[in-house]
């Protein structure tokens, strides 16, 4: 039986990867670990137990661990790339010391752990189409220095102490739940709300733009089904590239207009957003994560778009 802690449970990707785990090993078997003044609601907090966790302080993050037999962390705490700009030294702060804590308990508590990487880890001088698992990776951000950090720290631990770390690099995550929030990949979700609520979207990236991108449900599966995969055929670990579409706003836009054929966008780049953007692959190859634990995505734009506004359709009228 796993005991699972989830840390940063009431974020875009945490409160939904909380709700997935519980339902697959038990309400009582995760723990929501959340930071004071983002404590979980609803479901989140009903269907199971929740706890402080903050992941710059390595004894509350121990003794959560301790009371609850903690077998498995889902490491989800880290700010995202635009907001990590303006702040640098909290992002560095969460995303590595705050790493360092995490990996320091699990090799205490004989813990795996899941910290995710990004397509941020990448930058301006990597080969951008179909850019391969083992590449070059100098990027520019602050965000995508401490997630090349994450990869690097989290294959250390593994290899120096035998933690079981693994990991992916999340393209833009799309969900109705949860927004994300200061991200570069936003707008592909923003994109859904302007158009559900019949707004006029106004895009900060420029069309022409690609990006790798992936609908929640297939990335609760790759993170679940990495830590379940065999170790035994993973030849990679700290982490694996995973996608599944790639568009530019056109792309995005035209698959709305086919739902909503009066939605309108106009386009007004955001100059750090934009020079992000740029520095990112315009597409990845997921091929090693494929052959060694079975990645496949399910849904691709089409049936992404028709299953976000059918969502956010139902959500935004209540
Ligand atoms: C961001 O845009 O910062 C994230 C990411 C791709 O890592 N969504």
């Amino acid at each position: 039986m796993k005991n699972i802690l989830v840390i940063g449970a009431t974020g875009q990707i945490g409160s939904e990867l909380t709700m997935e785990l519980r339902k697959r090993y038990g309400n009582d078997n995760v723990v929501a670990g959340y930071i004071s003044g983002a404590e979980p609601k609803g479901e989140l907090k009903e269907s199971g137990p929740a706890e402080i966790v903050d992941v710059t302080d390595a004894s509350n993050i121990e003794n959560v661990v301790k009371k609850y037999q903690i077998d498995t962390i889902y490491n989800l705490a880290a700010l995202l790339s635009v907001v990590a700009e303006a702040k640098p030294l909290l992002a560095w702060k969460i995303g590595i010391d705050g790493l360092w804590n995490v990996l320091e308990v699990a090799r205490e508590h004989k813990c795996a752990v899941f910290t995710p990487s990004s397509i941020g880890s990448f930058g301006a001088n990597t080969p951008h189409v179909k850019t391969p698992q083992d590449t070059i990776q100098r990027p520019q951000t602050i965000y995508g220095i401490s997630k090349v950090t994450t990869e690097l720290l989290s294959d250390y631990y593994y290899t120096k102490y035998g933690v079981d770390t693994r990991s992916v690099r999340f393209p833009g995550i799309i969900s109705n739940i949860t927004p994300p929030g200061g991200g570069t990949t936003d707008y592909a979700v923003d994109i859904y709300y302007a158009a559900v609520k019949g707004q006029t979207f106004i895009c900060p990236i420029a069309q022409g733009t690609l990006m790798d991108m992936m609908y929640m449900p297939d990335a609760l599966n790759a993170a679940i089904n990495l830590m379940e995969a065999d170790p035994e055929k993973l030849v990679h670990r700290n982490a694996f590239n995973i996608t599944a579409m790639s568009f530019d706003p056109e792309i995005i836009y035209h698959s709305i207009l086919r739902h909503y054929p009066d939605f309108k966008m106009i386009y007004d780049v955001d100059p750090l957003k934009q020079r992000i953007a740029n520095s990112w692959p315009d597409s990845l190859d997921d091929s090693c994560a494929r052959k060694e634990w079975g990645w496949k995505p399910e849904y691709d734009l089409e049936r992404m778009t028709k299953d976000m506004i059918d969502k956010l359709s139902i959500r935004l009228k209540k």
